[in-house]
């Protein structure tokens, strides 16, 4: 029987409030107005940013559905949409593009216009898809993937290669893109320069990964946490270091390793104190800075502006600079065509009911990607 236009009951991982636990609820995901899509979603990645709600890092209105790195299938369409089908397979996109605003139409912007940069946690109309317990239920950077079937804007979805494997490229939704992205969109790394990647999580592993297949000669992992080196190894970093292991700053550590050669860094942390340490750790003459991990909210940094004086480039970037709906669908099929590997970054494929498991294996650093299958 048809579930198109009518409200679907399911499972969702709800967060109530700041620092409480996910609890599986029943959820109800109201049919999408015009212009929405409801999706299936198949599976679903636990990305560090999912965390910051939680913590309180970021500003969110409660109760929510968290998740933002998913694959899926669409069950129905609201009145209008044109660019997906019932039936499509699907990523959904936390950063939309809605094609007509300005940071979609200039071709260096990705920043749309869409996106909920502020915590709003509701669609276009002002209003929300789930309710639990008579409740409405918040949705997150216009994804809230998990839930067994989410609502989003036709902005905020792309459709992917019917042959993808949604257990993996769930990931292009978010961490890998992000990541990649930031080095060879944002960064724009070239071949035979020497590269510093802060936080060796899965966003950090990802710009490894980017700053090799962009031909980086010297690839250096940095992360207190000396059990991520294995991987950042097997992924491209030629060494990794810890700052612990060090009195001195690591901006002069690295120049030291490097003969002061340094052209790229990458902050994949969130911390202002690896922001700063980052930009003071590229060349301070035509080295090259991107802040990629997602600041903590309302924190605000003062630095010595001879950093940037002397002629250090600091950039950021969201979701790797890529145009979400036009360059996600090319992702998969570069996945697709093996142009990269997912399988280093999946450490952990779980039921989607142990979501707490899934967090509690990124608190204890044990984790890069858990994947929860719905
Ligand atoms: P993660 O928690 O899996 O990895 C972070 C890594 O940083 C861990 O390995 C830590 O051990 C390490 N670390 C912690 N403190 C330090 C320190 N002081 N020095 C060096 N290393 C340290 O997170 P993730 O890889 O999922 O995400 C990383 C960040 O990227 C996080 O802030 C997340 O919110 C952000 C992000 N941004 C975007 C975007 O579009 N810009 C998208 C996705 C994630
Ligand atoms: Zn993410
Ligand atoms: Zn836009």
């Amino acid at each position: 029987m048809s579930t198109a236009g009518k409200a679907i009951k399911c499972k969702a991982a709800v967060l109530w409030g700041v620092k409480q636990p996910f609890s599986i609820e029943e959820v109800e995901v109201a049919p999408p107005k015009a212009g929405e899509v409801r999706i299936k979603i198949l599976a679903t990645g636990i990305c560090r940013t999912d965390d910051h709600p939680v913590s309180g890092a970021m500003t969110t209105k409660f109760p929510v559905i968290v998740g933002h790195e998913a694959a899926g299938i669409v069950e129905s369409i609201g009145e209008g949409v044109t660019t997906v089908k019932p039936g499509d397979k699907v990523i959904p996109l936390f950063l939309p593009q809605c094609g007509k605003c300005s940071s979609c139409i200039n071709p260096n912007g990705n920043l749309c216009v869409k996106a909920d940069v502020t915590g709003k946690g509701v669609l276009s109309d002002g209003t929300t898809r789930f309710t639990c317990k008579g409740k409405p239920v918040y949705h997150f950077m216009n994804t809230s993937t998990f839930s067994e079937y989410t609502v989003v804007e036709e902005s905020s979805v792309a459709k992917i290669d019917a042959a993808a494997p949604p257990e993996k490229v769930c990931l292009i939704g978010c961490g890998f893109s992000t990541g990649y992205g930031a080095a060879v969109k944002t960064a724009q790394v070239t071949p035979g320069s020497t590269c510093a990647v802060f936080g060796l999580g899965g966003v950090g592993l990802s710009v490894i990964m980017g700053c090799k297949a962009a031909g980086a000669s010297r690839i250096i992992g940095i992360d207190l946490n000396k059990d991520k080196f294995d991987k950042a190894k097997s992924v491209g970093a030629t060494e990794c270091i810890n700052p612990k292991d060090y009195t001195k700053p690591i901006n002069e550590v690295l120049s030291e390793m490097t003969n002061n050669s340094v052209g790229y860094t990458f902050e994949v942390v969130g911390r202002l104190e690896t922001m700063i340490d980052a930009l003071a750790s590229c060349h301070m003459s035509y080295g090259t800075s991107v802040v990629v991990g997602a600041p903590p909210s309302s924190k605000m940094l003062t630095y010595d502006p001879m950093l940037l004086f002397t002629g250090r480039t600091w950039k950021g970037c969201v979701f790797g600079g890529w145009k979400s709906k036009d360059d996600i669908p090319k992702l998969v099929s570069d996945f697709i065509s093996k142009k990269f590997d997912l399988d280093q970054l999946i450490t952990h494929v779980l039921p989607f009911n142990k979501v707490k498991e899934g967090f509690e294996l990124l608190y204890k650093g044990e984790s890069i990607r858990s994947v929860l299958l719905m």
